[in-house]
């Protein structure tokens, strides 16, 4: 469990399982055309859920007591029971009484897509004005939707989403998440006007950082893992602190970087959610190259990477170099392939599931990535056998060649990792102007 919810709110539900729950899916499709579940199931995983099943009900207008109608509900709850589920997933927002009416008739727990994307974003915020803006967004969601929880929900059998406070503490309660409310607003406001120095927390770690991009089910997590193997999260010494999300990863011109997965593009992002979201994403900004996921396969592909690239740009990520993976190549048929590579001559077509293009990508990230600024001479005498390895790992080795004094080294490395080689330098540094 993170740290999340170990503030004053009041609120110690969290909808997010601590063991992978299982979860039924529920779209509406008003009027016409066959919606799909993808992104719903995407969004479910990123929290931590497994999607067990899917029903879809078509219909004119979201019912207002129950959202989908009487036929459809016995068909939930019907599925509910066949698998096992945990919880029950609509993808869309509901009003309070209608999430409080499916939960007593379902006797499981009921979320509407705000709360699951307002998980998925606590999982990922980072800084402090991330962490505010998230659970701002999450005190707004649920003050009007607090209710006596812990009687009326414990016949559920507790666990996640059912902990809440009692009717008589309701009041003051309220009056503690406003208050609360009212000082988030006032530090997020303050915390802003520091958003220009972080950048300054770029290639600290003299290991250049990659951050993936794109829309949530653009496959993100698939080619972290495609990239990497799952086997490599190591406890190697400069990569010992890595949050699960990120992996190192070995380019093809020697050089380690690491990869993070980001949290992902929402289509139809509730409104009060976008600042929430920027905040979340703004950790790309401190990457040294935005490895840029789209879905090839998708109809609206030119919107996507434009939203994605507009707020990149927003979160002061727009000047970074960039890579773009045509993802899910698989699925495009041959016509459209030479559409889209004449529209996106730079894009890399690449399958993260079945593997096709990743040494092609790899290459070019190699490419893209800017090299470390400094080239250096050095003279490392055989006693200090650390100093090479160390090189190979922070740096880009040129050439080594062994002499009666030691190891001749050329290499690049970044401005944080030259004291520790000032000692063996044979002639001044060459500093590459830097734009
Ligand atoms: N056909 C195909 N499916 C893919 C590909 N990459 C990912 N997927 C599928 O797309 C879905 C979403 O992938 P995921 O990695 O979870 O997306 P994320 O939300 O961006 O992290 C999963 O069902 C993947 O199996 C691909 O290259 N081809
Ligand atoms: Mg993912």
């Amino acid at each position: 469990m993170t740290d999340r919810y170990a503030s004053e709110s009041p609120l110690s539900a969290t909808w997010r399982p601590a063991v992978r729950e299982k979860a039924v899916l529920v779209g509406l499709v008003l009027g016409e055309g066959e919606e799909s579940l993808d992104e719903l199931a995407a969004l479910a995983r990123a929290a931590g859920a497994e999607p067990v099943g899917r029903v879809i009900q078509s219909r004119a207008a979201p019912d207002p007591a129950t959202f989908i109608g009487k036929g459809k509900l016995a068909e939930v709850h019907d599925l509910v029971h066949a698998t096992g589920a945990d919880a029950v997933i609509l993808d869309d927002e509901l009003s309070p009484g209608q999430l409080r009416n499916l939960e007593e008739r379902l006797r499981v727990k009921v979320l509407d897509r705000t709360a699951l994307i307002l998980d998925i974003f606590a999982l990922h915020a980072r800084s402090g004005e991330g962490k505010a803006q998230v659970e701002l967004a999450q005190l707004s969601y649920l003050l009007p939707r607090l209710r006596g929880w812990g009687e009326a929900m414990s016949r559920l059998g507790g666990g996640i989403g059912t902990r809440g406070p009692g009717e008589t503490k309701l009041e003051v309660d309220r009056q503690h998440i406003r208050r609360r409310i009212t000082k988030l607003r006032r530090d997020i406001a303050q915390l802003g006007k520091s958003r220009g120095v972080k950048r300054a927390g770029r290639e600290r770690s003299g290991i250049p950082q990659i951050a993936l991009a794109g829309y949530t089910n653009a496959g993100k997590s698939t080619l972290l893992n495609a990239l990497t193997g799952a086997g490599t999260l190591v406890a190697d010494k400069p990569f010992a602190t890595l949050d699960p999300k990120t992996r190192r990863l070995h380019l093809s011109d020697g050089r380690w970087a690491t990869v993070s997965d980001t949290v992902g593009f929402v289509r139809k992002l509730p409104h009060d959610l976008v600042e929430a979201f920027k905040s979340t994403l703004e950790e790309v900004s401190r990457a040294a190259l935005v490895l840029h996921v789209a879905d090839a396969s998708a109809t609206d592909l030119p919107d996507q990477m434009h939203a994605v690239r507009s707020v990149l740009a927003e979160i002061g990520a727009g000047d970074l170099p960039e890579v773009l993976a045509l993802n899910k190549w698989d699925l495009v048929d041959g016509e459209e392939r030479g559409r889209i590579l004449r529209r996106h001559p730079d894009g890399v077509p690449i399958s993260a599931l079945e593997g096709g293009g990743i040494d092609r990508l790899l290459d070019r990230l190699g490419e893209t990535l800017p090299q470390p600024p400094i080239e250096v001479d050095l003279l490392v005498p055989f006693d200090r056998p650390e100093v090479v390895p160390r090189l190979y790992r922070r740096g880009q080795v040129l050439s080594v060649e062994d002499v009666p004094e030691g190891s001749r080294v050329r290499a690049r490395i970044s401005g944080a990792d030259l004291p520790a080689v000032e000692e063996f330098l044979t002639r001044p540094v060459k500093r590459r102007v830097r734009t």
